[in-house]
């Protein structure tokens, strides 16, 4: 996410989630960049081109799209966790940089793992450099990650005790997730209980996270950080169904994803969970397609199925339980305390987001 280096910087409590993305990226692309230029040659230019700040012989270039970047939601969580305490943003910065790095790692891996070859509107990092060396710069992205938020926590400062060991709890349940995810590909039912509790490892783990570390580098107390690595959570759990909603009905131009390849591949996303465990014909239909292994190959049979997900009642129930979970979220902040605007404007965001 780029901006015009003249923007002002709206102050981190703007109700607008626009700005707190702004803002917090605004202070941490800089650290982000010199992190990933500690690694060594390929590596360094794959982990660039993943953000979009090179194409794929390593030269900078202005040709690729701000969303190229991503929207870099984890580290504008990190700050506006910590300022929301009454923190000053840049002790939480290396936090932020960790989380980002993790991001990228995570994204880079599942990638592989899926055989996705389009990411945030390129094609995919393995795509370009292979797969050995697209999991190598994973490798060094996550090392990197723990070693920057090791060296960069502020040891002594407030806060900066037990940051290393949060993190790298966080990175097992982010694994655990991912290895849920991956056994529901050869399950043909998935319960909505089973797909929330692989989304919290997956993406609200780090979501959590994002919001604890930030709270406990801005001097919180282990409660109050508790307390928002639960709305970080949780707000993760709304992110993901967002994700799974723009999966089947975003639009590829601004998702940078393909079209229906979440229905192609028969994901049990949570519209089609939701919609699979519905008791009208269009469900039945649908766990009739979700069953068979016919290929879906025309964008007019990937319609179909998106709306057989629609009529069964998948796609309002996946809204309906995103908006119940971000109430929820929502409260968890404003019992944190009065300067919640940015991480509330962030939540609001996230939830409504189109890519
Ligand atoms: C942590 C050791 C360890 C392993 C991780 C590969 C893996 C295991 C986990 C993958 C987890 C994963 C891909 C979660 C997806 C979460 C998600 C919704 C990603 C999309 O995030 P955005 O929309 O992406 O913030 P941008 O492109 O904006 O940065």
């Amino acid at each position: 996410m780029d901006f015009p280096s003249d923007m002002p910087l709206t102050a981190p409590n703007s109700p607008e989630g626009v700005h707190v993305l702004r803002w917090a990226w605004a202070r941490t692309r800089p650290a982000l960049e010199t992190a990933v230029s500690r690694l060594p040659g390929d590596l360094h230019t794959i982990a660039r081109y993943h953000r979009g700040w090179c194409g794929p012989d390593g030269t900078a270039t202005a040709t690729y799209g701000p969303d190229a970047a991503g929207k870099a939601v984890r580290s504008a969580l990190v700050l506006a966790a910590c300022t929301g305490v009454g923190g000053q943003a840049e002790a939480a910065v290396p936090a932020a940089v960790a989380v980002e790095l993790v991001h990228d790692f995570s994204l880079l891996h599942d990638d592989v793992m899926d055989g996705d070859r389009l990411r945030r509107g390129r094609p995919a990092a393995w795509t370009v450099f292979g797969i050995p060396l697209t999991v190598l710069a994973g490798d060094a992205l996550l090392s990197l990650a723990i070693d920057h938020l090791a060296h960069g926590r502020g040891r002594d400062g407030p806060g900066g005790t037990g940051c290393v060991e949060l993190f790298t709890g966080c990175l097992l349940e982010l694994t655990e997730g991912q290895l849920k995810d991956l056994l529901f590909e050869a399950r043909s039912e998935v319960s909505i209980d089973e797909y929330t509790a692989m989304a919290e490892g997956k993406t609200g783990a780090l979501l959590g996270c994002a919001c604890r570390l930030g709270a406990l580098l801005g001097g919180a107390g282990p409660e109050r950080s508790a307390a928002l690595g639960v709305f970080g959570r949780r707000l993760g759990m709304v992110f993901q169904i967002a994700d799974d909603l723009l999966g089947i009905w975003g639009d590829p131009g601004t998702t940078g994803k393909p079209a229906g390849s979440d229905l192609r591949s028969r994901k049990k996303s949570y519209p089609v969970i939701a919609a699979l465990s519905a008791d009208n014909a269009a469900a039945r239909q649908l766990g009739k397609v979700y069953r068979s292994d016919r290929p879906l190959n025309t964008p007019e049979e990937v319609r179909t199925v998106a709306a057989l997900v629609e009529a069964a009642g998948g796609r309002a129930r996946a809204v309906a339980d995103a908006d119940r979970i971000l109430a929820q979220a929502l409260d968890d902040v404003r019992s944190s305390g009065p300067e919640m605007t940015a991480l509330t404007a962030l939540a609001h965001r996230l939830s409504r987001r189109v890519r």
